[in-house]
């Protein structure tokens, strides 16, 4: 029996490859037409946007052979894209055509209720309460999924297209079909090869059952059943890596306080009579990539996150080093990764123009599922915002959302309080400024601040505020904001609530706390008192003063819903 994956070019299908070697499975690549009659098992792993999926198989000569090899029985598993494409279309793009072998539009979820894409751990409810037939999906684990569309389970709508679902899952108050079966076809809208054990699990049980030859011989049509309502969406613990060369060169994980990452040391110069003065020393060392994030991704991470803050991300494709750290980390990590630093238009030395879509792609390639984006991302709302609000489709973010999907897009803001006498201030940001508690600490007392938006590692400061650029972000076609907080990083004092309740009042696109926490109690009161999808962490987590564990206990205990 052959295992073939099919790769469509524009998606991460690294992570499924890495997947199916952690299985313990060969595997060979469709490459050409040919290879589909090599194939005996068959998986279409697909990250991105539904016309560029399409497309890109069209213009390969791949679309026509993957239906026939579809209707041929033999087994086939689509993977998020890889399942959408059986559909009849998408309204992602309402000209592009799918296989039409499901009778049904995938649709956009509601975004006035709930942040969307729906990005996130969630339950996955089998129809069948056969566990024989379940392939591995069990009501009891949790699924990453992150997508925009997805397919509504309408039993009484769409009879035909329900006889199609396998399992459903619950967003909000819509219910969609998370996984298909049909004889010899199964699809999941959520990424196994990202679900940590409980993905595994699904491959392993379809590879197997594929293997084994127990494939329906006809396509069994089930009863649609009223769907089954479930919340079971959880809020998302991060670690994070800000990774860059030490002073011998080597790549380090390291953390700094409010974004300056060296020692303090304390030298007396002879120069200054022997005064002591505070001198940089070296950068913190924390320990390695790949090391930490095996280690995170084995103590229960939700996503792990590599930022490059060396300074050579300036032509991160002739960045071995940093693209070496990123296919090591995804082939021992089995959860969403994302990599930020350098994503942008960038020229290597040897003069080679290369596009933020390049920079990205190389990313995806070795193993990345999202690509963060900093200093750029504010340079793009800086020229919409002076163009009027028109966009011209050249910025990193339009550029690679287009292609990989906006759900692989995530700006990463490095805000910074402006403080203001509130009984004069009568500038620009009057309607964001944020007025100090009198129970609050004293340094806010009787003051208020607005949020600027820095580059370059928050070393200078934008004449853009943290709403502006948010909501900037979004329009241009960002899937999420990370949002950190030069005030709060690596203090310890508790994230900046205000702030996150600022951008997340301003958005409809997932938002990530981040900056500043210091205890597992941090983690608890930023979600209560914020509403945030998600909560990231550097410093405690790298020093092992709390583990992720703790923290999801305490958040359990609290009555948030957190994967176990
Ligand atoms: O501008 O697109 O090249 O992206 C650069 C990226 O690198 C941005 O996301 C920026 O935040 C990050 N970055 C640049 N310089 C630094 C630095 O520290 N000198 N790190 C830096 C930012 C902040 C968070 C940190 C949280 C949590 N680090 O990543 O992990 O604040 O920390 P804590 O839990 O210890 O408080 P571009």
């Amino acid at each position: 029996m052959a295992l073939f994956l099919l790769d469509h070019g524009a998606g991460n299908v690294q992570s499924l490859a890495n997947s199916i070697k952690k299985l313990g499975y060969d595997f060979s690549w469709i490459s050409s037409p040919d290879d589909f009659h090599k194939a005996s098992i068959l998986v279409f792993p697909g990250q991105g946007a539904f016309h560029t999926a399409i497309e890109c198989l069209t213009e390969r000569g791949l679309l026509e052979p993957l239906y026939d090899y579809i209707q041929s029985g033999k087994p086939y598993f689509g993977i998020c894209i890889g399942m959408q494409v059986l559909f009849a279309s998408s309204a992602e793009s309402p000209s592009t055509l799918g296989l039409g072998l499901i009778p049904c539009q995938i649709e956009r979820f509601d975004d006035t209720t709930k942040p969307v894409p729906h990005m996130g751990w969630n339950t996955a409810e089998p129809i069948d309460p056969d566990t024989l037939s379940s392939e591995g999906v069990s009501s009891s684990d949790h699924y990453y999924f992150v997508h925009s569309y997805r397919a509504k389970y309408d039993p009484e709508g769409n009879p035909e297209a329900a006889m199609w679902a396998h399992s459903t899952t619950q967003y909000g108050q819509e219910v969609f079909i998370s996984t298909v079966r049909k004889g010899n076809v199964f699809g999941a809208q959520f990424h196994p090869e990202k679900s940590s054990v409980a993905g595994l699990t699904v491959i392993d049980a379809w590879i197997k059952q594929s293997l084994a030859g127990r494939i329906p011989a006809e396509p069994s049509p089930r009863i649609p059943r009223p769907p089954k309502p479930k919340h079971g969406f959880t809020r998302r613990i991060i670690a994070c890596m800000d990774v860059r060369a030490n002073d011998e060169g080597d790549l380090i994980v390291t953390k700094g306080d409010q974004y300056d990452v060296r020692e303090k040391s304390l030298t007396s110069t002879p120069l200054l009579n022997a005064t002591a003065v505070k001198t940089a020393g070296a950068v913190r060392n924390l320990g390695k990539p790949v090391a930490l994030a095996a280690r995170y991704f084995e103590s229960g991470a939700d996503e792990l996150c590599l930022l490059n803050i060396t300074s050579f991300r300036h032509s991160p494709l002739q960045d071995q080093p940093m693209l070496a750290v990123v296919r090591a980390a995804a082939e021992c990590v089995f959860v969403p990764l994302t990599i930020g630093g350098g994503i942008k238009d960038t020229v290597d030395p040897d003069g080679t123009k290369r596009s933020a879509v390049e920079v990205a792609g190389a990313y995806f390639r070795v193993g990345a599922d999202k690509v963060s984006i900093g200093s750029e991302a504010v340079y793009a709302v800086e020229k919409v915002r002076s163009a009027g609000g028109i966009l011209d489709g050249s910025s990193a973010i339009e550029t690679i959302s287009k292609v990989y999907g906006s759900q692989a897009v995530v700006v990463s803001i490095d805000p910074k309080r402006v403080y203001v006498d509130p009984a004069t201030y009568g500038g620009p940001y009057k309607d964001e400024l944020v007025y100090g508690r009198l129970d609050g600490p004293e340094y806010e007392r009787g003051k208020a601040w607005w949020y600027q938006c820095t580059v370059s590692g928050g070393r200078e400061t934008r004449p853009v505020s943290v709403v502006q650029l948010a909501q900037g972000a979004q329009i241009l076609g960002t899937g999420e904001i990370l949002l950190n907080s030069i005030d709060r990083d690596g203090t310890g004092l508790g994230f900046d609530h205000d702030l996150i309740g600022l951008v997340k009042r301003a958005v409809t696109i997932p938002v990530v706390a981040s900056s500043g926490a210091g205890t597992k109690e941090h983690f608890v009161s930023a979600f209560i008192e914020t509403g945030v999808e998600a909560a990231l962490a550097a410093g405690i987590f790298h020093r092992e003063e709390v583990g992720i564990q703790e923290v999801k206990l305490a958040l359990r205990q609290a009555g948030i819903n957190v994967r176990s």
